[in-house]
């Protein structure tokens, strides 16, 4: 603890999310928080506080602090909207059958392929901030939505150029291997070759993305063809989460287990061995109960087997125009108790400490603790409890990012 802090909270409780201490949410009640340079400096129960000179105090009221939300599954860069085939699919159209058709995510690549990147940019700075307004301070934003060369690098350029206008941190995914376009119909692994020989390589010179997805399912990309895509991601030395076992056992999770891939995201279709491997490789579950829901699957994730063989869980909105067009990360927690049996604390985990992990940043987020990025949101609520319970009237008191109050309006 240095003597002069640029901020200090008091009169607050922590939700820290800190596994080390003991309680559901690692919580110090009646706590302090100093900052300075953006990170925690100190953290403890106020009486423990160490004499130091603030530039600025905060009194916390009584509320509670928690760490930054983390929206760690999100494809908001798209052009238009797929409302038409909402309705097709309400008359009884199925996903696939939608998909098959040539709906589906190839008519947001048409969407996207005609948008200029200011139009792209526009559309999607609307969704970005309504995670912002719920205290979401960490996003991670997919491509996929261009499958040729120079659209999959306009929609990761947006995302990047979104980092730079507003005060959020953006991580980016490539995940140009989200459905075979169109000009390569019957020649999927062309397309493979495309994506590993041309469109990673350039991704990588421009520093376009922080990791490479891919959609491993029946309507995707086959195990070998993904396991071509992670290979070609090793050599340019970038991590890899797969879309896994969403619709189908394909044998996704086991391929991105034992190559030690952050996370693989849905799983409603996983084994047994399945959950075994992913507890041995420490690759994270991300659980998205928004695709569930909109897509009115009955196979739910075995969350008990992966909370019983201690698989950390993530939890995320997807938002995306097809199987989740919703933009809200606190109904994904509420849906994720009440869909998947989690628990409000598991579910506060699953947008914080658990989805730092599966983008990689655990070392920089998702707790309070000294040491760490001082991302954080103030809630007027007497418990961390409410966070999965209420949805739509419990808004931030405070944003904080790096330390620095960003709190819209
Ligand atoms: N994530 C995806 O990329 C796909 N499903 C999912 O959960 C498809 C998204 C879409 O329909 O556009
Ligand atoms: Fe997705």
């Amino acid at each position: 603890m240095t003597e002069r802090c640029d901020l200090l909270i008091t009169n607050v409780n922590a939700a820290t999310m800190d596994p080390s201490i003991v309680g559901a949410y690692g919580a110090v009640e009646d706590a302090a928080v100093a900052v300075t340079g953006g990170k925690i400096v100190w953290l403890g129960p106020r009486r423990e506080l160490p004499d130091c000179t603030p530039d600025e105090v905060i009194d916390g009221e009584g509320q509670w602090l928690t760490p930054g939300l983390i929206d760690c599954h999100t494809h908001l860069v798209y052009g238009g909207h797929r409302a038409g085939e909402f309705a097709r699919r309400l008359g009884g159209e199925s996903y696939e059958e939608v998909a098959r058709s040539g709906g589906g995510i190839i008519s947001t690549v048409r969407a996207t392929r005609a948008a200029s990147a200011e139009q792209l940019y526009r559309l999607s700075e609307p969704r970005l901030h309504a995670l912002m307004s719920e205290g979401v301070t960490t996003v991670e934003i997919k491509s996929g939505y261009g499958l040729d060369l120079d659209t999959e690098l306009k929609q990761l350029r947006t995302a990047r150029r979104l980092a730079q206008h507003n005060p959020v941190n953006i991580v980016t995914s490539c995940l140009a291997a989200h459905a075979l376009p169109p000009e390569y119909d019957g020649r999927p692994d062309e397309y493979i070759d495309l994506i590993c020989e041309q469109i990673l390589p350039a991704v990588a010179r421009e520093q376009l993305a922080d990791a490479v997805d891919m959609f491993c399912e029946t309507i995707g990309f086959s195990v070998d063809q993904c396991q071509r895509v992670i290979d070609a991601a090793k050599k340019l030395d970038l991590p890899v989460k797969v879309h896994a076992e969403q619709l189908a056992r394909t044998g996704a999770t086991a391929m991105a287990a034992k190559a030690g891939a952050l996370s693989v995201d849905h799983i409603e279709y996983i084994s047994d061995a399945d959950v075994l491997a992913m507890a041995e490789s420490g690759t994270v579950a991300v659980l998205l109960p928004g695709a569930f829901y909109t897509l009115h699957e009955t196979q739910v994730p075995p969350v008990e087997k992966l909370r019983g063989a201690g698989v950390c869980m993530a939890l995320s909105t997807d938002l995306n125009p097809g199987s989740c067009p919703i933009a809200s990360l606190r109904l994904m927690m509420n849906m994720g108790c009440n869909l998947f049996g989690l628990t409000p604390a598991e579910a506060l985990a699953g947008v914080t400490r658990s989805a730092a992990r599966a983008l990689g940043l655990c070392c920089s987020r998702g707790v309070l603790r000294p040491g760490l990025r001082a991302d954080m949101v103030l809630w007027p609520m007497d418990t961390p409890d409410l966070l999965a319970y209420e949805v739509g009237a419990l808004k931030p008191a405070q944003i904080f990012l790096g330390g620095r109050d960003v709190t819209a309006g």
